[in-house]
């Protein structure tokens, strides 16, 4: 049947990409042998694999973005002068005119802002409240000497409470800590923007403004980590009372004006393969931030870039910015999310902005959190379709630094990851059926034993090796006391 152009568009139920396909890069068909192969090299681990035996590679959503041509012509306009390269400038305006903040260091990816901001910022015995850890942003606070407290609302920990804004921080418990620790131990809030480790869950406007507040009446900074910032602002348009009008760009504008400053990873959002900054409008911490970007990334016109990749992320904020793409961002991982909440899969509701999250501890509640059921799950994904996907769980949470016990977080997550613009709707149907017939043999999946443990990020570069189906089953249920992860 020939499509019926006279249905209005607003009565169209189907969406489809704002983008049409000019190069394709191809992939490669595993068979379940070699997909057994690949996996036991890898230790059980799916950031070991390579990717060339990997069909559907959900591992992440950063860095891993198809550029647009306008992105790729950029790319030809490169000025690779060592200093004030033109690019910068183009940079930092886009920054200043869609984030609001005054002044812009460009860093490799948003590690390195973390970086230089936990070095300026934090003094040895401080704290540092956020709403839930991040693995790299936690790590640079914890090696500059502060203790990392979780501040973010319980809804945020149940994976079933369809709460619309889980990642909003608990104004008791930052109140708390301030009486606790006292304001002057705590030289800035973490807020993040969507929660990546809650599931991609947004915070509101209302919460961002209350929790400026209290800091300010404090003197605490609030440095807003705005990765995904841009989706964060979609959710709030979407969500949240007297939003539905405004543009997604003024909403940005009013989510970064609440806060000092940012940490950025240009590899989510903004659409490039490689790049981030750290934004402020403290002088002095800018003095500082583009002392230290010579000493750790590079001059601060480039601070580890080059002058492509600069303007690569200037094209990327606006097109990120473009309410049809943003649509149909979220729009596909909804899509996903809908095919397993319609199939009874266990997943982090409502869905997020970047990901689905499978709960791990209800799709295999016979493996105990010691046996990493996250970790075996994404393995067994990994077996059944040849999809990536990454471990949310015990060993993404580490060890608590003083006692070197895990951290037992309480969610325990598989995530499938939705790079932007790189997959089509087939290719979540696919994934769809896969972990559907994963969850019909479920029984038969069991627990993963950790062989070799790397000091820091341990997730990366762990090793396991499978613990007997029959071992797994006499421990039933059996879960450590969630600490704060
Ligand atoms: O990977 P980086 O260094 O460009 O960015 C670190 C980083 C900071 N904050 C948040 C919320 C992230 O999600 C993040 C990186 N995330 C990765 C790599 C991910 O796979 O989610």
């Amino acid at each position: 049947m020939l499509p019926n152009h006279s249905v209005p568009a607003e009565r169209r139920r189907s969406w489809a990409e704002p983008y049409r396909i000019k190069m394709v890069e191809l992939l490669k068909m595993t068979t379940p042998a070699e997909r057994r192969v690949a996996l036991e090299a890898a230790g059980y681990n799916t950031f070991l694999l390579r990717s060339d035996d990997v069909y559907i590679d959900l591992l992440t959503d950063s860095g891993t973005s198809a550029m647009s041509d306008a992105q790729w012509a950029g790319m030809m306009r490169g000025d690779e002068a060592y200093a004030g390269s033109r690019n910068f400038y183009g940079l930092e305006s886009a920054v200043q005119a869609r984030y609001g903040y005054r002044y812009v260091v460009p860093t490799h990816q948003g590690r390195g802002a973390e970086h230089l901001i936990s070095r300026i910022l934090i003094s040895p015995g401080d704290v540092v409240p956020g709403n839930m850890y991040f693995t790299t942003t936690r790590l640079h606070q914890e090696l500059a000497g502060a203790t990392f407290v979780d501040v973010i609302i319980d809804q945020a920990h149940d994976p079933e409470s369809l709460y619309p804004f889980k990642g909003n921080i608990d104004l008791d418990k930052f109140r708390e800590l301030i009486d606790r620790v006292g304001a002057k131990k705590i030289p800035y809030i973490s807020v993040a923007a969507t929660v990546n480790m809650a599931g991609g869950q947004p915070i509101s406007m209302e919460n961002i403004r209350q929790v400026s507040q209290l800091a300010r009446q404090h003197g605490i900074r609030v440095i807003l980590d705005a990765t995904r910032a841009i989706e964060n602002a979609w959710f709030i348009k979407q969500r949240e009372a007297g939003f539905a009008d405004r543009s997604i760009a003024s909403i940005l504008l009013e989510m970064c004006s609440y806060t000092d400053g940012c940490t950025m990873s240009g590899k989510k959002d903004l659409l490039v393969n490689i790049g981030g900054f750290l934004a402020l409008n403290d002088w002095e911490v800018f003095e500082e931030a583009r002392n230290l970007v010579v000493v750790y990334e590079g001059l601060h016109t480039y601070g580890g870039l080059s002058g492509r990749d600069m303007e690569a992320m200037a094209i990327g904020i606006e097109e990120a910015l473009n309410e049809d793409h943003i649509r149909a961002r979220i729009g596909q991982v909804e899509y996903l999310g809908q095919q397993l909440i319609q199939a009874g899969i266990p997943i982090v509701l409502p869905v997020g902005g970047h990901a689905i999250y499978l709960d791990a501890r209800s799709f295999l509640p016979h493996v105990p959190q010691d046996e990493f059921p996250a970790q075996s799950l994404a393995a067994e994904l990994y077996l059944e379709a040849g999809i990536r996907a990454m471990e949310r769980g015990v060993i993404s949470a580490g060890r608590n630094l003083q006692t070197g016990q895990h951290n037992y977080p309480k969610l325990e997550l598989v995530r499938l990851t939705i790079p932007r613009r790189v997959y089509t709707q087939a290719h979540m149907d696919v994934t769809a059926e896969s972990v559907i017939n994963l969850y019909e043999r479920r029984e038969a999946i069991g627990g993963l034993k950790m062989i070799y443990e790397p000091k820091y990020l341990r997730f990366f570069q762990a090793r396991f090796e499978p613990v007997a189906v029959g071992t797994s089953r006499e421990k039933r249920g059996e879960y450590a006391d969630p600490q704060e992860a």
